[in-house]
């Protein structure tokens, strides 16, 4: 008994130890303790309540996961149904929506609502019923008035609490809110999707839906959702506060999610400053929004205001504008590139999508149409976020005509008619035409050109098309040498441009050896690998020089970049434009060559982890390669420094508690501009 006694408090120590965690790293935000300890303090729960049965509660961290699927989902009656939300589509949308709550209330047209602003997440809505803080049920809104009883899989989410924190929370407690997937958790599922050769999820809502429709919870259990509270529905036995953003923060205090970006305004004009503020950081949250919800504060005048069939008067959703959108596909065609890869690209029938119109996205590869399965003639979903380029995600299937056809690769280069192939291990189809292609030359001169290249100014597309279709320029070595009178015989290039183009390819002379690698456009070769071959051999004599173990000896040159440089390195083809190069006057100063004990970061172990806005990941752990740091995966005592990104996790914690330095990615750009890693 007294044994019995033991175990019992033991286990409510580890319990309420494990629930504490839980609670700091899932909905604080916060890790306290290193992912090992919490696994360690889980088996000695597990190994308790294996031997003393009795004590294993259902509100015990070991039982999010229920043993056996289910055979079907039970339906759910919301005794106070779910709402749905009206929809704002413009500024002017939600000047009407205020103009009617204030002569609604009459209130005089230039008084200030006090309003609730929250991002509307892209996810599912939820109802969470707590009976004396115990977690008895999860549902799907549904169509507001039934849902499907999803309990087994909501208590999968780490960030719901099994059992509420603290007290003074209603003996009845409907909590309401959105299960969402954060983007990383998309990325990590479509990855793992994609390694198995399973279909991947068009998007994180699809992802999110799909996983909430598992009977069997050991399935959601391993997708990482996470839970957003955005109001309460019933509660009985308790009082509220009188405030929304009031109840928001007493969900908190009660272990529950809330959104951090909530914020209370006066005023209309400052509902439209926090939606403007939010979608230029849309692209950088770590998950979905399709809008902002503005919400009346008060509760008391949410009451007066009361609801139209199925929505409340006093809440709008204003909506960004879409990122995904149906159209037709029209056509497809193929784009060669500077390396000869050959991309297949989808000709839409245009569509207002992410802001802009579109009328053409890429399919990436051959590997990516067949996985699609898309024929010409579907309907297709376009996707537009942010500024990345607009892709085709998916096929709508019922939509199909019966006369759609097949995506057919072309067995010669569409450019040049060059032989194409397809590397066995390879996705893309190549243009094996090199320097004969004029699509090639144009892309390789476009790519010489750039900012980040030789920087030649006033040389833009057009004028590389002139220059190519006119048989005037064939490799960039002849843009040096091509005489006055031809650039003045192109279209659109009277006196004053070709003077300046010229003043642009004399300056471009002088340059750096980091750039002129880059700008030769070796395969796999970018800014950093050309920054890292420059520092490594120091001048261009070294480079040509060097054998494929000397290539391999640079940091972040594998097997991959060391065999496309020796193909650079062993062409006639090209050693004879560099020396074009080198003639016309091309010249930079060679680099004193460091050994690698030398380097500032030598002999040190770095970690990199959460996301870093302006360089990445992979770049900063190059560069930091580049002075001579070694960039480890996870933090143990040896590491001598952690670059910690927003939403860093368990390796900052662990960072902390070992006493590691930390730095931000601001003061890594400094670093690595002091080096001169960076310009
Ligand atoms: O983030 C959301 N998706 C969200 C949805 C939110 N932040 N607030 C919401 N508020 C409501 C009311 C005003 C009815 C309580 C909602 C939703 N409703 C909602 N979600 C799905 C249908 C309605």
């Amino acid at each position: 008994m007294a044994n019995a006694q033991a175990a019992a408090d033991e286990a409510a120590r580890l319990r309420e130890q494990l629930d504490s965690w839980n609670y700091q790293y899932h909905v604080l935000d916060q890790p306290s303790v290193p992912d090992a300890e919490y696994d360690r303090c889980m088996q000695q729960l597990r190994a308790l309540e294996a031997q003393y049965p009795a004590l294993c509660t259902p509100d015990s961290p070991t039982q999010r996961v229920g043993a056996t699927p289910l055979s079907q989902f039970a339906q759910v009656q919301h005794e106070m149904p779910m709402l749905s939300l009206d929809n704002a589509f413009s500024a002017e949308d939600l000047r009407d929506f205020n103009r009617r709550l204030l002569d609604r209330l009459g209130w005089a047209p230039d008084e200030a609502l006090e309003y609730a602003c929250e991002p509307k997440l892209d996810g599912i809505a939820v109802s969470l019923l707590y009976r004396d803080g115990q977690l008895q049920r999860g549902a799907t809104r549904g169509d507001g008035t039934t849902g499907e009883d999803i309990t087994h899989n909501v208590r999968t989410v780490a960030s719901v609490p099994l059992r509420l924190r603290g007290s003074g929370f209603p003996a009845l407690l409907e909590v309401r809110g959105e299960i969402y997937l954060p983007r990383a958790g998309f990325e990590q599922l479509n990855e793992e999707a994609r390694e198995r050769g399973e279909k991947t999820f068009v998007n994180p809502r699809n992802a999110a839906a799909g996983s909430l429709r598992q009977l069997d919870a050991r399935i959601t259990a391993r997708r990482p959702l996470q839970m957003c509270c955005y109001s309460v529905g019933l509660y009985q036995g308790g009082e509220m506060p009188a405030r929304h953003s009031d109840i928001l923060q007493r969900l908190h205090t009660w272990g529950l999610r809330i959104n951090a970006e909530s914020r209370v305004v006066k005023g209309i004009a400052a509902c439209e400053d926090y939606y403007e503020a939010l979608a230029q950081r849309r692209a950088t949250l770590p998950y979905d929004i399709d809008g902002i919800v503005y919400k009346v504060n008060d509760l008391q005048l949410q009451q007066r205001l009361g609801f139209v069939s199925r929505a409340p008067r006093w809440a709008i959703a204003r909506k960004f504008p879409a990122q995904e959108e149906m159209t037709r596909l029209l056509a497809v065609e193929f784009q060669v590139g500077r390396t000869g890869a050959i991309t297949p690209v989808a000709r839409l029938e245009p569509v207002f999508v992410g802001g802009v119109t579109v009328s053409n996205a890429t399919l990436h590869n051959a590997d990516e149409v067949e996985r699609l399965d898309v024929r010409i003639g579907d309907t297709v979903i376009v996707r537009r976020a942010g500024d990345v380029i607009p892709q085709v995600v998916a096929v709508v299937p019922e939509q199909r005509p019966d006369n759609a056809q097949p995506v057919r690769f072309p067995d010669s280069c569409p450019v040049c008619g060059s032989v194409v192939e397809r590397a066995a291990d390879e996705a893309v189809l190549r243009c094996m035409g090199g320097l004969v292609c004029q699509a090639q030359q144009k892309a390789a001169i476009r790519h010489f050109v750039s900012r980040r290249a030789m920087d030649v100014d006033g040389l833009g597309d057009k004028l590389v098309d002139q220059l190519v279709d006119q048989g005037l320029v064939r490799t960039v070595a002849d843009l040096y040498t091509l005489p006055r009178e031809a650039w003045l015989g192109l279209e659109r290039m009277g006196a004053k441009s070709v003077d300046n183009v010229l003043a642009a390819l004399e300056q471009s002379k002088a340059t750096t050896l980091q750039r002129f690698i880059y700008a030769l456009g070796i395969r796999e070769v970018g800014e950093s690998t050309a920054g890292n071959l420059a520092r490594h051999f120091g001048s261009w004599e070294a480079l040509a020089a060097a054998s494929e173990e000397a290539l391999l000896a640079v940091p972040d040159v594998g097997p991959v970049v060391a065999d496309h440089l020796r193909q650079f390195l062993d062409s006639a083809d090209s050693l004879s434009v560099v020396q074009a190069l080198r003639n016309a006057g091309v010249h930079w100063p060679d680099l004193e060559v460091r050994p690698a004990e030398a380097l500032p970061l030598a002999g040190e172990t770095w970690v990199v982890t959460g996301k870093l806005e302006s360089l990445g990941r992979s770049e900063a752990k190059t560069l930091l390669e580049s002075l001579g740091a070694r960039v480890a995966g996870s933090v143990s005592a040896k590491t001598a420094m952690v670059v910690a990104g927003p939403g860093a996790g368990s390796k900052l914690g662990k960072a902390t508690e070992l006493n590691i330095p930390v730095i931000d990615e601001a003061a890594l750009l400094t670093l690595l501009r002091r080096h001169g890693a960076m310009p």
